[in-house]
């Protein structure tokens, strides 16, 4: 197995980024990590705070800084790069800044890892593979087919592209994951599941998009980062694994199971207007990564992974607010 002791986390400020470094510092004694963020409006220093200031270290800044990399990169063992602009309905409404964090910024971590020879793992997501129909016996697999929807989801599958391409070009020692919906604290108020919550602690109807009916592969995102540390310490370089935990659930289902847990009638939401180009159902086959690294998911019960999430947001009112009232604006204007 590899066994890195030094490592840097971009994106470690993020939501799932900040779970992974929290993973990593209760489960792995040996390793520093290096936080690399540009603490973007989804970046939130308070989501590392707390942790032993020997083994994580902030760095604020742009991952398409070359200068930067080039002096933060040396002395890592290893790159785990979870920095990217993250959310669909940004992209929707201004594209640019996917290209370039998504792109360009995994362009200069390759030429950098390329530099230093430095271990990389990219973390990618499963909606490059686009969407099944909700009757499709299919789900995705490693095998799948490249046929991303949106702007955020085709600079997802550019960044996995460059990553292929650098392994075998240049032999840089990478691998990729493409994982499913991830859950769980410190999510950003304006993704899914924790907009609903919040909404109902304001006492504001949750915003359903379109029929209800589409279908997200929810997985806890602590299983996502034990997942990450499985891939990076024993995956296979030039390899790419599929991570989630079965999952499916439609959109309305999961509302409904937050109205319940919250006391809310069944029906006290409001249905908004439908996401430009909306995936109508994501669905991850991990076989592989079971089979060939042994990883298994401990949040298999998605009820009582969602309390204590919305436990986690009722008594972490001090951390959401500040970016609710931006987040609300933004989708008013959209008129959702
Ligand atoms: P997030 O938006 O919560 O966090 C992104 C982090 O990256 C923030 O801390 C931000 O400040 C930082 N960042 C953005 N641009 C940067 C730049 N140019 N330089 C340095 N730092 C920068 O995102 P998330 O939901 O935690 O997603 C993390 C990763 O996981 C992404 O690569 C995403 O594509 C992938 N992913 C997410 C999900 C999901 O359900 N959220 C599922 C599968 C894969
Ligand atoms: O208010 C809402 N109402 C609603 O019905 C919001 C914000 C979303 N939705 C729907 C759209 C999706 O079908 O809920 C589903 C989940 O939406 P998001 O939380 O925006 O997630 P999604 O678009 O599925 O993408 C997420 O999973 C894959 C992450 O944001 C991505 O970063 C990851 O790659």
């Amino acid at each position: 197995a590899f066994c890195p002791t030094n490592i840097i986390v971009t994106g470690g400020c993020g939501f799932i980024g900040s779970n992974f470094v929290h993973y990593v510092v209760e489960n792995h004694p040996e390793v520093h990590v290096t936080v690399l963020d540009k603490l973007t409006y989804a970046g939130n220093p308070e989501n590392i705070a707390g942790l032993p200031a020997g083994r994580v270290e902030l760095v604020v800044g742009d991952i398409c800084d070359a200068g930067l990399l080039d002096r933060v990169v040396p002395g890592h063992d290893a790159v785990v790069h979870f920095a990217a602009e993250s959310h669909n309905d940004n992209s929707i409404a201004d594209p640019e800044p996917f290209l370039r964090t998504n792109v360009e910024g995994t362009f200069r971590l390759l030429e950098a890892c390329r530099k230093f020879d430095v271990r990389l793992h990219h973390v990618s997501t499963d909606e490059v593979y686009g969407d099944l129909a909700l009757d499709d016996p299919a789900r995705f697999t490693e095998e799948t087919p490249y046929r991303p929807s949106s702007p955020y989801s085709s600079t997802k599958a550019a960044s996995d592209m460059l990553v292929r391409a650098w392994v075998r070009t240049y032999g840089v020692r990478a691998t990729i994951s493409n994982c499913s919906n991830n859950y769980g604290p410190y999510q950003h108020v304006e993704k899914f599941i924790p907009r609903q919550i919040t909404n109902i602690l304001d006492g504001v109807r949750p915003k359903l998009y379109g029929d209800g009916r589409n279908v997200r592969d929810w997985i806890h995102t602590e299983d996502h980062s034990s997942a990450v540390w499985t891939i990076l310490t024993r995956g296979i370089i030039g390899e790419t694994y599929l991570i989630g935990a079965d999952g499916e659930r439609s959109n309305i289902d999961v509302l409904r199971a937050i109205l319940a847990a919250m006391g809310r009638e069944p029906d006290d939401f409001d249905w908004v207007k439908d996401r430009p180009g909306h995936d109508r159902r994501y669905a991850i086959d991990s076989a592989k990564l079971r089979r060939e690294l042994g990883w298994e998911p401990r949040h298999t019960d998605f009820m009582s992974g969602l309390e204590q999430t919305i436990t986690w947001y009722r008594e972490h009112e001090s951390w959401w607010r500040p970016s609710k009232e931006a987040t609300e604006a933004k989708y008013a204007k959209q008129g959702q």
